[in-house]
């Protein structure tokens, strides 16, 4: 393991899958330099979406955020990269996109607060990155290779 290494989880939510807006996140994470280590498109079913969002079982909006992230398919992924938990929560923008910096995946493309486009582990949260990487996928979906820009994206890496 190495300081970029570090794995978070991502998903696009509904909103973003019926918005068409998967392509553009994927870029978005992509661009930045973060790697792809797996993908899975998928319907999440109400037993799933209530261990993911567990934290939320006593919030009033607990409900409506089931019925939400269960409404349709969602791309979940896990994306690698140094600080790759925090970086991908700085690009997402804050959880309201009304509130969410322009420049920001919430704050481009969203308005409002239960629809808000995309899911990234909490950086503040310690081990919640890895507890829903295991949540959504089987160590052997998750794949180690290397990206032939990581020269160009980290100063330690190889050679040019
Ligand atoms: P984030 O997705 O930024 O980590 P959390 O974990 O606090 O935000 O909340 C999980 C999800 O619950 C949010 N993505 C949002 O869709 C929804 N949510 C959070 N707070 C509210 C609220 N006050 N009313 C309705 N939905 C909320």
């Amino acid at each position: 393991m190495s300081h970029h290494d570090e794995r978070t989880f991502v998903m696009a939510k509904p909103d973003a899958v019926q918005r068409g807006l998967v392509g553009e996140i994927i870029t978005r994470l992509e661009d930045r330099g973060l790697k792809l280590a797996g993908a899975k498109f998928m319907q999440i079913d109400e037993d799933l979406a209530g261990e993911h969002y567990a934290e939320h079982t006593e919030k009033p909006f607990f409900d409506d955020l089931v019925a939400f992230i269960t409404s349709g398919p969602v791309m979940a992924m896990v994306w690698e990269g140094a600080d790759a938990t925090r970086q991908v929560r700085q690009m997402m923008g804050a959880t309201d996109p009304a509130e969410a910096a322009p420049g920001t995946i919430r704050g481009d493309y969203g308005l409002d607060l239960s629809q808000n486009i995309i899911h990234g582990s909490d950086h503040e949260d310690p081990g919640a990155n890895e507890r829903e990487i295991e949540l959504f996928f089987d160590d052997e979906e998750l794949l180690e290779y290397e990206r032939s820009d990581e020269p160009w994206v980290y100063e330690d890496v190889g050679d040019h």
